[in-house]
């Protein structure tokens, strides 16, 4: 069974983060292990969210595990609760490391906002994690960030290849840019930073937004990367998860605000990593 680590926060309301990272990530048949790199009562859409960091445990569970010969096959990183945690997890990442696919979503903003816990200086640290990475997973909203690219909500494709050129530069080797419009469609677009190509999935766009869904993306996406599916197909099959999720918890009453119901799209996704 293949073996990964994912580093994030756990927040322990509110459908984000480890709390849908390790259910997704086993469902899919892969084993899970994390590093919590922060406890909070909520996520940071909450008024009022406690955040206790984590930041001490973090190189000793490393060590640990490196006394115990433990290796992954890949790592994956997520929200990160300050700049130094990023320090401190880009040392991890190099401790581990050892014929390891490293994958970091930049989860910090959305719809041209940093989120609340975030300052400026923050896209800066976590554009050097993206540069040692071999996929990044940003949306729109995190690539202007980590580019210096002002935020637009009407653009062109000009604006979307000079986007991912940019963040090529970090020094990533694929980048998975998500909540990309081209020609009226909607989707995810794939560029391979060596070769200079794309592959786009665009699929159906349900007009609600819920929070926690690049979570769900980024859990799916590695999960099915980790399970042996190509980089496109993981890509669809996340995609595809998602829309699932959005589908049901919008058609449902009484669904929660703060994230979706992705519990109950989960044997769809099963399903789909069958085929
Ligand atoms: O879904 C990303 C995320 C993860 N963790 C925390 C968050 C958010 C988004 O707001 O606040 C704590």
């Amino acid at each position: 069974m293949k073996r990964i680590v994912t580093i994030q926060d756990i927040s322990c309301l509110g459908k984000c983060s480890l709390t849908v990272a390790l259910p997704i990530i086993s469902a899919m048949g892969v084993e899970a292990a994390i590093i919590p790199t922060a406890v909070l009562s909520t996520h940071t859409m909450f008024k009022g969210f406690t955040c206790k960091d984590l930041d001490d445990q973090i190189v000793p569970i490393t060590d640990h595990w490196k006394e115990q010969n433990i290796k992954f096959d890949g790592i994956y990183t997520g929200y990160l609760a300050s700049e130094s945690q990023i320090q401190t997890v880009m040392s991890v990442i190099e401790k581990l490391k050892d014929n390891t696919a490293v994958i970091v979503d930049p989860a910090m903003a959305d719809n041209g906002k940093l989120y609340p816990a975030f300052n400026e200086a923050f896209p800066k640290e976590m554009a050097k994690l993206c540069g040692i990475a071999d996929i990044i997973l940003p949306n729109i909203t995190e690539a202007c960030f980590m580019t210096g690219t002002e935020y637009k909500e009407k653009y062109d494709e000009n604006y979307i290849f000079d986007l991912v050129k940019k963040l090529s530069q970090l020094g990533c080797k694929k980048i998975i840019l998500k909540g990309v419009v081209m020609h009226g469609s909607y989707g995810v677009l794939i560029y391979d930073c060596a070769e200079n190509s794309y592959k786009t999935y665009f699929h159906e766009r349900i007009p609600v937004g819920y929070h926690g869904t690049g979570d769900v993306f980024s859990s799916a996406f590695v999960g099915a990367m980790m399970g042996g599916k190509s980089i496109e197909e993981s890509v669809k099959i996340a995609a595809d998860y998602v829309v699932e999720c959005i589908r049901i918890t919008a058609e449902r009453e009484g669904s929660n605000w703060y994230g979706v119901d992705f519990e109950t799209a989960i044997p769809f996704l099963v399903d789909r990593i069958r085929k």
